[in-house]
């Protein structure tokens, strides 16, 4: 057994991440029971804790403020921290939502977060800016463990989920985008792969490095005509200035099964690791391309995700696992346990 074997792989959580319990959101005018609930990280948490001599379970210890700087616009923290002061009992719905002739707002009034944020679901209150910047600081903290050779595959236990989130902008329950935050950290080093396996489109992950060419950026989602974010994520939309062909977006039609999405992976995800040569890999790990996820339409089962976690352990390349979507709580801890262990059972990784 070679020496590193042994190690546990990092998983990065604070409980502060947990305070932040958006209650509802508007989806196509009904009021729902908001899906990103706080029995998310508590399930996968409960599925990390079960299985003590694989993961090594840690907080992170400081607000990431540099590092969000790097990524977002400093509005955006202005909006968030203005809305601390929030009663407890209070969440801001943004409800005027501009276009692009509407282009003058103020961070530090929160009446005008709808300036920044893009659908109906991303509400903010007094404990907003606490749970995103902790989850980030989670996206930080396992980039760490991963560039500085500790491991060669950490898990970011992120909540909220971050690739919505663009550079000032916020939605689809995210606030700080998490991976663009990894990737960044890790550019100077080499270039860097980003791979959303969330169901949705990573817009937010798209824009910020749309024009850039040290960070390529893949996407495999439903396909946006139909399902959210519906704005972009089509695959025409290849990248931009020296950024044009780092950009790829895999729409996939509903019903998508493990079978389907293991042929994408080796068709499309392969060759641009071969010809991209990426140094490290940030993987969007979301989990709503589940079977019974409440939101997502495809069809993959728990052992499809230790087939994926196989699949891409084979690349070879050192790899931030953060936490994305995936809304039915009960099976998303087994779920993330069945993707890390496929990266864990591929002997020839670790
Ligand atoms: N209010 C992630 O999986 N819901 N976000 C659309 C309209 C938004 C999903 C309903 C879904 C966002 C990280
Ligand atoms: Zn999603």
């Amino acid at each position: 057994m070679p020496a590193n074997k042994s190690k546990k792989t990092p998983v990065f959580f604070h409980t502060d991440q947990l305070n932040h319990k958006p209650l509802f959101e508007w989806a196509f005018g009904q009021k729902i029971k908001h899906p990103e609930t706080t029995s998310r990280a508590e399930s996968i948490l409960k599925s990390i804790q079960a299985n003590p001599a694989t993961y090594d379970l840690r907080a992170p210890k400081r607000f990431p403020l540099d590092a969000i700087k790097g990524i977002h616009n400093t509005e955006l923290s202005v909006l968030y921290k203005r809305a601390k002061s929030l009663p407890k009992d209070k969440t801001m719905y943004p409800s005027v939502f501009p276009k692009r002739d509407l282009r003058t707002a103020d961070p530090t009034r929160l009446q005008h977060a709808g300036y920044y944020c893009f659908d109906s679901g991303t509400p903010l209150n007094s404990t907003t800016w606490s749970a995103a910047a902790w989850s980030a600081a989670c996206a930080v903290e396992t980039t760490k463990a991963v560039a500085t050779g500790e491991s060669k595959m950490a898990y970011g236990l992120c909540r909220p989920p971050g690739h919505h989130a663009g550079e000032s902008t916020f939605g689809g329950y995210c606030y700080l985008n998490n991976a663009a935050i990894a990737a960044h950290l890790l550019r100077s080093q080499g270039r860097v792969l980003i791979l959303d396996i969330d169901f949705h489109h990573g817009n937010g992950t798209q824009s910020i490095f749309y024009k850039n060419k040290d960070v390529f950026t893949v996407s495999i989602h439903g396909d946006p005509k139909d399902y959210f974010p519906f704005y972009c994520g089509h695959e025409n939309e290849r990248g931009e200035g020296i950024g044009k062909n780092h950009n790829l977006n895999i729409t996939s039609p509903t019903g998508t099964d493990g079978q389907e999405y293991m042929r994408i992976l080796q068709k499309k995800i392969l060759p641009i690791v071969k010809k991209f040569q990426p140094k490290f890999l940030v993987l969007c790990a979301g989990f709503d391309t589940y079977v019974s996820d409440p939101i997502g339409g495809f069809a993959l089962e728990t052992e499809d995700y230790h087939d994926i976690g196989g699949f891409i352990a084979k690349l070879g390349l050192p790899t931030i696992v953060l936490q994305e979507g995936g809304y039915e709580a009960k099976s998303l801890g087994r779920n993330v346990h069945s993707l890390l262990s496929g990266f864990n059972d591929f002997k020839h990784y670790l």
